[in-house]
């Protein structure tokens, strides 16, 4: 293949040229948060846009790298903020790091084994993801978090060993206007 040039535009992600692109609404994620009845409500609403995904158009193969912006719109399902669905990768000796271009948020991540841990997302920070650490990104301000990502070309995204665990171990919610990282009590 030929050498790849893009412009990536920090304020709002966009990347072009770009692969295809992933958009996620709210009715793509099902049962992944706390207040089924917020959710059922906002589905019925507005069902908004979650989150959106602009991949370089790179080969999913062993040697590449995958890599592009993804973007969360601000908002809440009840009290908690809009996430992306996360995962583990499907080749557990895949690695991934974030940089985060704009906005604030927090990523959660955790073992196999149920250790969990969280980076804070600001402007500037870099989150090295380790191989066998699944991973969700939360978006707490006001504006988009716009992140970079980049991950080895056969990763691969294995979201049922999450649902099979009932979900992260760490949520997000607002408490008195502040984001919180609290245990989640096991769901999704
Ligand atoms: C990041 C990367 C992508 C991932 C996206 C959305 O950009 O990790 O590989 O697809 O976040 O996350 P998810 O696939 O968990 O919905
Ligand atoms: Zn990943």
């Amino acid at each position: 293949m030929d050498p790849i040039r893009a412009a990536l535009d920090a304020e709002t992600g966009q990347v072009e040229p770009h692969g295809e692109a992933i958009t996620r609404r709210l009715s793509d994620m099902k049962g992944y948060y706390l207040d089924s009845a917020a959710e059922a409500r906002l589905v019925d609403e507005a069902n908004p846009v979650l989150y959106e995904v602009f991949p370089l158009d790179v080969p999913e193969e062993e040697g590449h790298v995958l890599c592009g912006t993804t973007v969360i719109h601000p908002g809440k399902v009840g009290t908690e903020y809009f996430m992306t669905k996360g995962h583990f990768h499907e080749n557990d000796r895949s690695a991934e790091v974030y940089h985060t271009l704009r906005g604030l948020g927090y990523l959660l991540i955790e073992t196999g084994d149920g250790r969990a841990e969280h980076c804070e997302m600001k402007p500037g920070s870099v989150c090295y993801i380790p191989p066998g650490w699944a991973h969700r990104t939360v978006n707490v301000g006001q504006g988009p978090l716009v992140f970079f990502y980049a991950m080895p070309g056969d990763a691969g995204h294995d979201y049922g060993s999450i649902e099979l665990r009932g979900g992260f171990r760490e949520v997000v919610v607002e408490e008195s206007g502040l984001p919180v990282v609290q245990p989640s009590g096991g769901r999704q």
